[in-house]
């Protein structure tokens, strides 16, 4: 009865269960902690069955008789030598060494990170992948490295998905012993959308390292190398590859676009090689690298540094294919693709394809086409799962040339606008947004500026405000919070700095700070901050994954920790059930831990009672379990 009156409790009615509920409801607290995770579990499919997912409501559904994906199998339980097995004996230099010795064109595949961010709100679930990541290591042992973590795919786990992000990437790295894992970092601003302190983003470096990432591509949102440092540093000192990354940005052989000019990228990549690089990135967040410049820019990259290039695109122009063939043909050592059932559009273009395009001749990358098939044809069935969170993008956008807004942005950019029924006023939020980006300087778009500058276009969209309008020293604006941390020098100076005019009227005379921010923010006290935390969780014992989740995502971290004490080892659901719950009839299994399988068997949902209640019956591992839930349909 006791979980039946905390499941009534008005604060948990209303998706408020967070830890200062856990805080005032003591009982709560207790209960979740005596459960045992197989009650847990049940109870969340219970929930999940009577209700409802909040996120699948009211969206599409995937088919009825789809079947749950399989894997391909491993084709040899040894896995072939990788390229992680040559930084594990030779190291980061040796690697980089290695790349540019190759004829081969090599390949990462972000499926696992940026496909789906892309592509699916950043929803895919830990199972999904770590089901695939043995057939990975067996089949494609020659691929240069999979992107499986960092960028939207940190917060989204603890948030959305109620798993631990840390777990994932400690599976997955375990899976694929052979190759290497790749992981996006927004340099100060870690995995989040703000300048942590310094000793915040080293400890975070270490212990992504340590759980298991190998190379960290890092980047800084406005191509402010000086804030970089940190991130750059740390990843060097950690044995691991650092890859330092220039955003490109604008058009480079637009002559009237002159700000982001050839000569700009050639000193941005020298001050990264200066910087302790073992590998340039070239990361064309929006996609608005073309052919012909592809070829002007690698060329003159190759010539001008001496590291390895690795170019990452998205398709959402529908062309990002023949700049990978450009870059490639103008010396690129390697390239993003997404296997396909998770390419294209606002994605990475299509990672069999480009192997097919380039056999038989000298950029050749050995891949096995049969199985990038057999992977592929996986993809395929676990994207249908997800049917609730496709953006429904069907086709080619060349506006992406006009807004430039990065691929993970400009669906979740469309749907926001949406919600706020500006949809029929797309083109114009796709205008102003353009607009926006020439006001603050024509600066560098991608998480956490591109944020900043899509915050902006909605507001002045929905409030009627031209930029003329905005920037008129006499008309009265509120601008978002986020423009105003922007421009105080929160995420750090644009090249050229922010113009005068519009950071005046924003800081209201207000005078920004120039300096790197990190050099501002005092240190946390990681043992005072671990201590806090675990007194907080009534005396839970937070290790240091935990901790670095904490210290960068404080709130989601915390009601994260205060669902998993009701729902448990929620992770280890197939992704059917995670969203829609069971119909009665329904049996599953979900392996709670290794060789620690639960066997669940939906028998009946129960009429709703006169306390608004319904009965789930279960079978768990062939023992009668009934569980109340409220009905709050
Ligand atoms: C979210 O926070 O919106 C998603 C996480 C899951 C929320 C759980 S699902 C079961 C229960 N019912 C709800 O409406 N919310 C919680
Ligand atoms: C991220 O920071 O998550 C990105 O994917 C930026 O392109
Ligand atoms: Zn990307």
């Amino acid at each position: 009865a006791f979980v039946e009156n905390l499941l009534k409790h008005p604060t948990f009615l209303t998706n408020q269960y967070t830890t200062k509920f856990i805080d005032e409801t003591p009982a709560l607290f207790q209960f979740a902690k005596r459960r045992d995770r197989g009650t847990k579990v049940l109870t969340y499919i219970a929930d999940i069955s009577v209700n409802g997912h909040p996120e699948t409501t009211d969206r599409p559904e995937p088919a009825q008789d789809l079947k749950a994906p399989r894997a391909p199998k491993p084709k040899s339980d040894q896995p072939a030598y990788g390229t992680r097995n040559l930084l594990e004996e030779k190291g980061a230099q040796a690697v980089a060494d290695w790349m540019k010795a190759q004829p081969q064109l090599l390949l990462t595949d972000t499926t696992m990170r940026d496909g789906h961010q892309s592509l699916l709100a950043t929803r895919m679930r830990s199972i999904d992948m770590i089901q695939a990541a043995p057939a990975y290591a067996a089949n494609l042992p020659q691929l240069f490295s999979v992107e499986c973590w960092g960028g939207a795919t940190f917060d989204v786990a603890y948030r959305f998905l109620q798993e631990c992000p840390w777990k994932r990437l400690r599976d997955l790295r375990a899976a694929m012993p052979n190759l290497l894992t790749q992981m996006l970092l927004r340099a100060s601003n870690g995995v989040g959308y703000t300048n942590y302190p310094d000793n915040v983003v080293q400890e975070f470096v270490r212990q992504a390292a340590d759980t298991g990432v190998d190379v960290f591509r890092v980047f800084d949102s406005l191509n402010w190398v000086e804030n970089m440092r940190v991130a750059m540093d740390a990843v060097v000192d950690s044995g691991k590859i650092c890859e330092g990354t220039i955003c490109y940005t604008a058009d480079l052989l637009d002559s009237s676009r002159t700000k982001y000019d050839l000569q700009y990228y050639v000193d941005m990549a020298k001050n990264l090689e200066a910087a302790g690089a073992h590998v340039l990135g070239l990361k064309d967040m929006a996609g608005l690298l073309k052919p012909a410049s592809a070829r002007v820019l690698i060329k003159a990259l190759k010539e001008e540094v001496g590291l390895p290039i690795h170019f990452h695109t998205h398709d959402t122009s529908g062309i990002a294919g023949a700049t990978i063939l450009a870059a490639a043909e103008a010396g690129v050592d390697a390239v993003d693709a997404a296997m396909d059932a998770f390419s294209g559009g606002t994605s990475q273009p299509c990672l069999g394809s480009i192997v097919e395009a380039l056999r038989h001749t000298d950029r050749d990358t050995g891949l096995d086409v049969g199985a990038i098939r057999e992977i592929s044809e996986y993809w395929e069935g676990v994207r249908a799962q997800y049917a609730a969170f496709e953006s429904g993008l069907a086709s080619p956008a060349s506006e992406v040339y006009l807004h430039e807004m990065p691929g993970g942005q400009f669906t979740n950019l469309k749907a926001q606008a949406r919600s706020l029924g500006l949809e029929e006023k797309w083109s114009e939020v796709a205008q102003t947004y353009a607009d926006v980006n020439q006001m603050f300087g024509d600066i560098v778009k991608v998480t956490p500026s591109s944020k900043v500058v899509g915050d902006m276009a909605l507001m002045m969209v929905s409030q009627g405000l031209t930029r003329d309008q905005v920037e008129d020293p006499d008309t009265d604006v509120s601008f978002p919070d986020s423009v105003v941390d922007m421009m105080r020098g929160n995420l750090g100076q644009p090249h050229g700095g922010f113009p005068e005019g519009i950071t005046h009227k924003v800081l209201k005379g207000e005078a920004p700070n120039t300096e790197r921010p990190g050099k501002h923010l005092a240190p946390v006290d990681l043992d005072a901050t671990r201590a806090e935390l675990s007194k907080e969780l009534e005396g839970y014992e937070v290790d240091d994954e935990d901790l670095n989740g904490y210290l960068m995502y404080p709130k989601v971290f915390l009601d994260y920790m205060g669902r998993h004490r009701l729902y448990g080892p929620v992770r280890a659901l197939p992704t059917r059930t995670f969203f829609y719950g069971m119909e009665p009839g329904e049996e599953i299994t979900a392996e709670i831990d290794p060789g620690k399988t639960l066997e669940i068997r939906l028998q009946a949902l129960g009429e709703t009672d006169e306390n608004g209640e319904v009965k789930v019956f279960f079978e768990l591992n062939g023992q009668p379990r009934v569980i109340r839930v409220p009905n709050r349909l």
